[in-house]
């Protein structure tokens, strides 16, 4: 376990090579001096972010095999991502299909804001994901094979690091994976054609390789099994799940576009706009994901229907951020983006019902403007990051509430959007504004016009409301800011898989969320 008072000096060590900062991983570093100046928390919260967001950066690339210092290439394959280096209690040294498509995301992000100049090694790394998901798919697993007819063994969740079929009891088949590497490896084609940028990769080759060998097959296998159940996002529970029909919907829209651009057989790009249309009218008229009953959305209708699970899971808010990275505004396509009702009020839901439920967050009750919460995955959470006893806080939960925020913000801004608030996301906004005469009138509305000192007012006040997240996240990363999986609800210690590459993936991403969105209200 590691816990954040532990002493380890942060080396920064400029070298040649283009990773300017190391950071030595806590299990294997000896304790080497420290001092008050070392405590990455003892900065003020601006200066914090900036080192933080190195801090995340490096702890992504520390898990990726082929060049990562920390990493033997024997155990761990070029382009593999491990989901932390913890090998054991818990064991997390595998590569998942779905933490690593999400947290190379990133990566790409990275691309993205320096628009290739000084990135080529970044480059690289993608492109090794890639090429590495090319070997993968083609093994044959417990979940099935690449070559029957439904890909199925493109739902195994995770592999040994090596890139060997992991052939032990586990929760699959999990049907995400395939969709969320295709959103990841279509973002960066997009942006390779963006740039005027070519595959370096030789073995890839080129962009029609890509989308082929390793993109059809995925589309195939959620064309074939989007209505299969299979195991959650947390590998807990078997049905059908929000966070992977709304990722797959994003993957469909995303693969159609390229299908057409790349002249694909038109049977294919019809399939797949068949498969696109009834995916939609499924999660938005029969899933059960939005009901009536429910101000949030339901993660998991089944659960709910058994009286299992109350359905607010962060995997809510995941869904919605992972299947709405592009900047143009496609609520049309994909429903569910940040501006809709029902993921603010389930950003809402999941502060309430944990601002009690972790005694770490007690201090936070009572205030009445919105403040910030620890948040764990889902409110019946007994996962404690070794085994089953309580669930606790998640450093990705915790940044993803943020993420919606800022993203909410940015994409207000951007667009000159007056802000509407009405009976379908009053839960969010009655924190910060007056709500009661939509308490009292079922179709009152409250407009807030772009550029009003109301406007202005309320969005500073949302973020500030976002960067509360934040601080919390701050106040429990140890003093070099490594992240594990969970800080422990009552005393706030780290507990859970050291360096989890996904927690540090979720708090850079916020980071330039907050970034963009302030960026925007500036302009206001
Ligand atoms: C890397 O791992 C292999 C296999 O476990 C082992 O034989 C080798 O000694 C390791 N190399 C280093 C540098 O630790
Ligand atoms: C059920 C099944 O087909 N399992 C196979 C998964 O893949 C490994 C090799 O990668 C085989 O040994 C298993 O038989």
């Amino acid at each position: 376990m590691k816990v954040h008072i532990s002493h380890i000096c942060y080396c920064f060590l400029l070298l040649n090579s283009a990773f300017a900062l190391y950071v030595p991983r806590l299990s294997t570093s000896p304790v080497l001096f420290s001092s008050v100046q070392d405590n990455i928390r003892n900065n003020n919260f601006e200066t914090w972010i900036i080192k933080q967001k190195e801090v995340s950066f490096q702890g992504i690339l520390n898990n990726i095999g082929g060049i990562s210092d920390f990493l033997n290439e024997t155990e761990v394959a070029k382009g593999a991502v491990i989901a932390s280096p913890s090998k054991n209690d818990p064991d997390y040294f595998y590569q998942w299909t779905r933490d690593a498509a999400l947290t190379i995301k990133s990566l790409i992000y990275y691309i993205q804001d320096a628009e290739f100049e000084g990135v080529d090694h970044i480059k690289l790394i993608v492109e090794s994901y890639i090429e590495n998901n090319y070997y993968l798919q083609r093994l044959d697993n417990k979940s099935g094979r690449f070559d029957d007819d439904s890909k199925s063994g493109l739902g195994e969740p995770k592999f040994h690091a090596d890139n060997t079929a992991f052939n032990e009891h586990w929760g699959r088949p999990q049907r995400d994976g395939p969709g969320l590497r295709v959103i990841t490896i279509l973002s960066y084609l997009s942006l390779l054609d963006k740039f005027e940028k070519g595959v370096g990769n030789t073995f890839l080759g080129s962009k029609e390789f890509i989308y082929q060998e390793i993109v059809k097959p995925d589309l195939i296998y959620i064309s074939k099994n989007w209505q299969e159940e299979g195991f959650d996002l947390w590998e807990e529970i078997s049905s059908l799940h929000f966070f992977g029909s709304i990722t797959q919907l994003r993957a469909l829209k995303d693969g159609v576009r390229v299908a057409k651009e790349l002249k694909d057989d038109p049977d294919f790009i019809e399939t797949l706009q068949n498969t696109y249309d009834d995916l939609k009218a499924f999660i938005v008229e029969i899933s059960g994901y939005a009901p009536e009953s429910h101000p949030y959305i339901i993660e998991t209708p089944s659960y709910l229907k058994s009286g299992k699970r109350s359905g607010l899971d962060s995997a809510v808010l995941l869904g919605s951020i992972h299947s709405h990275n592009i900047e143009s505004n496609d609520h049309a396509d994909v429903p569910f983006d940040v501006t809709d009702g029902r993921i603010l009020n389930t950003l809402s839901a999941m502060v309430g019902d944990m601002k009690y439920r972790y005694p770490i967050n007690h201090n936070k009750i009572g205030f009445e403007r919105g403040i910030g919460a620890a948040l764990g995955r889902y409110p019946e959470d007994v996962y404690d990051g070794h085994g089953t006893s309580e669930g606790n806080p998640w450093f990705l939960s915790t940044a993803t509430a943020a993420e919606v925020i800022y993203k909410f913000l940015y994409k207000l801004g951007k667009n000159r959007e007056n802000i509407v608030v009405n009976s379908e996301n009053k839960d969010f906004f009655k924190d910060f504004i007056d709500i009661e005469r939509i308490e009292t009138e079922a179709d009152a509305q409250i407009v807030i016009p772009y550029g009003s000192t109301t406007y202005v007012s309320l969005t500073r006040n949302l973020f500030h409301y976002s960067d509360s997240f934040l601080e919390i996240i701050k106040d429990h990363v140890d003093n070099s800011g490594h992240m594990s999986e969970q800080f422990n609800k009552y005393h706030g210690y780290m507990q859970g898989a050291t360096d989890l590459t996904w927690s540090y993936s979720a708090v850079w991403n916020s980071f330039r969320w907050r970034e963009r969105a302030s960026r925007t209200l500036n302009k206001i």
